[in-house]
C-alpha cells in the first residue's frame, strides 16, 4: 500500500514539475495552480476513496484529479485546450471534470464546489448508495459563506461528506494572520458547525491515509460529516509555474523549512525504498508523462463550429 502511496505522490510531483517546465512555452494557455509540496494529502485521500465515491475540487485540482484515478492523458489534453481533454478542451486546468474517475467538478470560484459536494451527498443518501462525497477545499474557502451553509446542512442531515481542507497557510499572497482572527482554530469552527474535525500533518501521507480511511469507513456506516484539516505548504507561486519567494509575502526561511519536510522524501525514507526501486518508478512515470505531452501537442483543437456546445442550451423546452 505505502509504495502505491509513494508512487501516487511521485506521479503528481513529476506531472506538475513537467507542467511547470513546459508552461513558459505557451502551449498551455489556461491559468494553472500547482500543488507541488502538497501532494501527500491528495494522494492519501485519493487512495482511501473508492472508485464509486465522488470528488469535488477547486482551482488547484490536478493532484486531486490524478489521485482520484483521473486520466493523465485527458488532463494534459485539457490543459492544452485540445479535443480529448477531460472537459473536451473547454475547461482548462481549473475545470477538470471526469465522470469515469468519479471526479465531478473543480471550479475557479473559491468555495463554489463545496455545496456541489454536499448536494451530491444528499442525493447519495436519498438513493441509498454506499458512496460518499469528498470535497477538497483550501483554508481560504473556509472564509466563504458557502462553506458555512454547506457544512451546516451536511451536519443537519448527517450526510456522507468528507471535507478535506488543505491548509497551506495562504490565500494568494495573504497569510492566515491577515485574514482570520489570531485565535481562530479551523477545527473548532468545523466542530461548532457539527462536523467531526481533526487536524493532521498534511505532509504525512500515511497519517492522512489512516485518518481518511477511518473517516470514510464511518461515513459509509452513516456517521455524520467529517472535516480533516491537513497542514501543508505550497512551494510555488499561487498561479503559474514559478517560485515567488522573492516577493516577500512569506517570512524568510519559511519555504526552505517546508521544503526540508518534503513529503516525498519522508515517505521514501520511512518505506526504506531503495535507489533502484525509486529510479524504476521515476522512469516509468517519466515515460508516461512524455507520452501524454506528445499526444496532447499533436491533438487537434475543438472545431470552431462547436464553440457553444455544452455551454448554452441550443433549444428551448417545448413547455
Ligand atoms: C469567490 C472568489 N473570491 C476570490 C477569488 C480569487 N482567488 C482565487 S484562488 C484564491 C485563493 C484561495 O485560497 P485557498 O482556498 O486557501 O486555496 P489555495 O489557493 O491556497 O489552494 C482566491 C482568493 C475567487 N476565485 N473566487
Amino acid at each position: 500500500m505505502s509504495v502505491e502511496l509513494f508512487r501516487a505522490m511521485l506521479r503528481i510531483r513529476m506531472v506538475e514539475e513537467e507542467i511547470a517546465r513546459r508552461y513558459p512555452e505557451g502551449r498551455m494557455r489556461c491559468p494553472t495552480h500547482l500543488s507541488i509540496g502538497q501532494e501527500a494529502t491528495a494522494a492519501a485521500v485519493g487512495l482511501a476513496l473508492a472508485p464509486r465515491d465522488l470528488a469535488f475540487s477547486s482551482h488547484r485540482s490536478h493532484a486531486h484529479y490524478l489521485a482520484k484515478g483521473g486520466d493523465l492523458d485527458a488532463m494534459i489534453l485539457e490543459l492544452h485546450g485540445k479535443v480529448g481533454g477531460c472537459t473536451r478542451g473547454r475547461g482548462g486546468s481549473m475545470h477538470l471534470s471526469d465522470e469515469r474517475a468519479g471526479f465531478v467538478a473543480s471550479t475557479a470560484i473559491v468555495g463554489n464546489s463545496i455545496p456541489l459536494g454536499v448536494g451530491t451527498a444528499l442525493a447519495q443518501r436519498l438513493k441509498g448508495e454506499d458512496a460518499i462525497s469528498c470535497v477538497f477545499l483550501g483554508d481560504g474557502a473556509t472564509e466563504e459563506g458557502a462553506f458555512y451553509e454547506s457544512a451546516n446542512f451536511a451536519a443537519l442531515k448527517s450526510l456522507p461528506v468528507l471535507f478535506v481542507c488543505e491548509n497551506n497557510l495562504y490565500s494568494v499572497y495573504s497569510p492566515l494572520s491577515k485574514r482570520q482572527p489570531a485565535a481562530r482554530d479551523l477545527c473548532a469552527v468545523a466542530s461548532s458547525l457539527g462536523l467531526a474535525a481533526r487536524r493532521l500533518d498534511g505532509n504525512d501521507a500515511v497519517a492522512v491515509f489512516d485518518a481518511a480511511s477511518s473517516a470514510i469507513a464511518a461515513l459509509r456506516q452513516g456517521a455524520g460529516p467529517v472535516f480533516l484539516e491537513c497542514m501543508t505548504y505550497r512551494w510555488r507561486e499561487h498561479c503559474g509555474p514559478y517560485f515567488d519567494d522573492d516577493l516577500g509575502y512569506r517570512p524568510d526561511g519559511e519555504l526552505a523549512d517546508w521544503q526540508r519536510r518534503d513529503p516525498l522524501v519522508s515517505l521514501r525514507a520511512a518505506l526504506g525504498l531503495s535507489e533502484t526501486e525509486a529510479e524504476r518508478l521515476t522512469r516509468a512515470i517519466a515515460d508516461e508523462i512524455a507520452m501524454a505531452f506528445t499526444r496532447a501537442e499533436a491533438a487537434p483543437f475543438p472545431d470552431e463550429a462547436t464553440v457553444f456546445d455544452g455551454i448554452y442550451r441550443t433549444e428551448l423546452d417545448a413547455s
